[in-house]
């Protein structure tokens, strides 16, 4: 099967996924919570999932499929074809504000990204990315970002980190913020990730993201020249949760050398 093949059709299920997303805000959604209080998950991020995994494995039975919500396989090798889903990226959005969500997909080849797709669904914005061949806005080529020095970037990062916390030093933390022109947060790993790949934004970091949330973003972060990597400067690792930073060249390894101070 040629990349090409596969990118229509990752494509097309992604955009007839939030087809059907957008058609559920008319229906009463079941909510419930996951690990805790403030984990959300709804009938809507399954079935969603369910709609992929039925569709991909019509499509090749031989790719396996990891989704946040547990409906494909367990996971625990990157060979072979893997699929990395998460239906709705942003669920607390999703419910709340009904908007500023997404669908993640990367789809890796023996651990290679190959093709990764991020799609805001109220917006219909389509971000995609093909392995060498460049990153895209509903077609429309991402530009190569430009270094931008710290005092001038804009940072995405969620107000918890700041404050005392268990993962990080949150002082190194206040210092960065006092540091950069501007912060940003908007409740989705994915629409941030999109942000910096497009240059609205020049670096997101959080303290625990899981593969679903990046892997995507991950594809094309390095078709715009974007480094993504884990909060210790080490390669992302798609199989375990861990922190994760996406950034301008220009400012990646400042921001991990000064700024953060893992416990
Ligand atoms: P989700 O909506 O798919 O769960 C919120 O700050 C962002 O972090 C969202 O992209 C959310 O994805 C993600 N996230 C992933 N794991 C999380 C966790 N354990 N707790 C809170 N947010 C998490
Ligand atoms: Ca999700």
């Amino acid at each position: 099967m040629g990349i090409a093949e596969v990118h229509q059709f990752a494509k097309s299920i992604i955009i007839e996924a939030g087809e059907r997303i957008r058609h559920s805000f008319s229906e009463k959604w079941k909510i419930e919570t996951k690990a805790d209080a403030n984990d959300l998950v709804t009938n809507i991020d399954r079935e969603t999932e369910v709609f992929f995994i039925q569709k991909i494995k019509e499509f090749d039975p031989s790719y396996k499929i990891l989704g946040e919500e547990g409906m494909g396989e367990k996971i625990d090798s990157l060979e072979g074809v893997v699929w990395i889903v998460d239906p709705i990226d942003g669920t607390m959005n999703f419910i709340r504000q009904h908007r500023n969500f997404a669908i993640s997909v990367g789809i890796y080849m023996n651990g290679i990204g190959k093709l990764g797709y991020i799609y805001d669904v109220m917006r219909n914005q389509m971000y995609y990315a093909i392995e060498g061949k460049g990153a895209f806005m509903n077609d429309v080529p991402l530009k190569p970002l430009k270094p931008i020095s710290l005092d001038k970037s804009i940072i995405g990062v969620n107000a918890v980190w700041v404050t005392p916390n268990k993962r990080i030093e949150h002082e190194p933390m206040i210092e960065l913020i006092r540091k950069v022109r501007g912060t940003r947060s908007y409740g989705s790993a994915s629409l941030e990730i999109a942000s910096v790949a497009s240059g609205r934004m020049d670096a997101y970091l959080s303290l625990r993201l899981s593969p679903w949330d990046i892997a995507g973003g991950a594809v094309i972060a390095n078709e715009v020249g974007a480094i993504a990597s884990n909060l210790v400067n080490k390669p992302i690792n798609l199989l375990k949760q861990d922190g994760f930073i996406i950034a301008n060249p220009s400012i990646h390894e400042e921001i991990i050398e000064h700024y953060i101070k893992l416990k």
